[in-house]
């Protein structure tokens, strides 16, 4: 299977358009988003693959995806989680299930049964598949790309000759937005949180736009990342592009005004997390990474792997009294916070 065997052409000329990715079982956060961007009858919504897994509720999200299709202004693409129907059978499945939650898991519960209650792994595919046709039904027949007059969406990523692009690739390619392509049409991607690709040492989760490429990042690392968010990209009926995202941190407010001066902020994202470590407290270590170095928020160290336990900024926050902003993680002295969009610390005693 290829892209050109199975992609749509859409006209969203004159339409202001809402694309969106990765949902990843969170169907009270994308009506959260659809709220948010006040989605309505008139515009187009794309939901750039991987509506399942992961988040706590596939099925209810799947269901909510179905309703939305069946609205006529909203279109779908195959993630590669949402191939899960498909590999039932694989050698890798519960392998995959011991750390990932997913919709067999769900669909198990729903049934009362655990994957020990069947002969064989083939016999419970053989029951999910009969018992959840519904469900499969959604994701059967989902396109891999969309093209419109100046778009190519597509949930990972697409080689130069774009149409001969197998189906492995369009939904696995990993690293797309640094890779760069030849194609007039700017690409839209899901799938590898744009946080990854790391710009200026800052760390946030919200839409990137590649400065070179034509290219533009989405996934918000919703259900993946310990700090990420669901993204739409908004592009207005005038060809105007805008971003805004939906989380489910808690606000904190700030009691005390804090301002650590000027920063060079450092970041390390998955999957760079080696590093050196050196001396520090219960609160700080000195770190280095290919000769870098910062001080790392002692908790993120496996001391005995010489390694960052997630994905680390070392950014503090300079906050107001009296704004409120969100509460990622309380660590010990130290709370790491989402404002604007961005991750950093800030003191324990500024937040209420
Ligand atoms: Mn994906």
């Amino acid at each position: 299977m290829k892209i050109k065997d199975r992609y749509k052409q859409l006209s969203i000329e004159g339409k202001r358009t809402i694309i969106t990715s990765d949902v990843h079982g969170r169907p009270d956060l994308l009506k959260r988003l659809l709220d948010e961007v006040k989605f309505s009858d008139d515009d187009i919504l794309i939901i750039n693959g991987d509506i399942i897994d992961k988040g706590h509720d596939s099925i209810g999200a799947l269901q909510y995806v179905a309703t939305l299709m069946d609205k006529g202004n909203v279109h779908v693409l195959l993630g590669n989680c949402d191939k899960i129907f498909d590999e039932l059978e694989e050698d890798f499945l519960y392998g995959y299930m011991e750390y990932r939650y997913t919709i067999v898991h769900e669909m198990l519960q729903v049934l009362g049964k655990s994957k020990e209650d069947y002969p064989s792994q083939q016999a419970m595919a053989h029951d999910l598949r009969t018992q959840f046709a519904h469900l499969h039904s959604v994701l059967k027949d989902l396109p891999l790309m969309i093209e419109t007059e100046s778009y190519i969406i597509v949930h990972a990523g697409v080689d130069d000759d774009y149409l001969e692009t197998s189906e492995h690739d369009a939904l696995n390619m990993p690293f797309f937005y640094n890779k760069g392509h030849r194609h007039e049409k700017t690409v839209v991607v899901g799938h590898f949180p744009a946080c990854n690709f790391v710009e200026n040492g800052v760390y946030h989760h919200n839409i990137k736009v590649h400065p070179d490429y034509k290219t533009i990042a989405i996934d918000g690392g919703n259900e993946v990342k310990t700090s990420g968010q669901l993204n739409a990209l908004i592009i207005e009926a005038d060809g105007q592009v805008s971003s805004t995202f939906v989380d489910d941190y808690k606000k904190a407010l700030v009691i005390q005004s804090f301002d650590s001066g000027v920063q060079m902020p450092h970041t390390f994202t998955y999957p760079n997390y080696n590093i050196d470590v050196y001396e520090g407290d219960e609160y700080f270590t000195y770190c280095e990474q290919q000769g870098e170095g910062c001080m790392v928020k002692t908790e993120y160290i496996d001391f005995e792997k010489n390694c960052l336990k997630d994905d680390y900024t070392d950014y503090f926050h300079k906050v107001e009294m009296s704004e409120y902003v969100s509460v990622i993680k309380r660590l010990n002295g130290y709370v790491l916070i989402k404002k604007d969009g961005i991750v950093g610390f800030v003191p324990e005693e500024v937040l209420e």
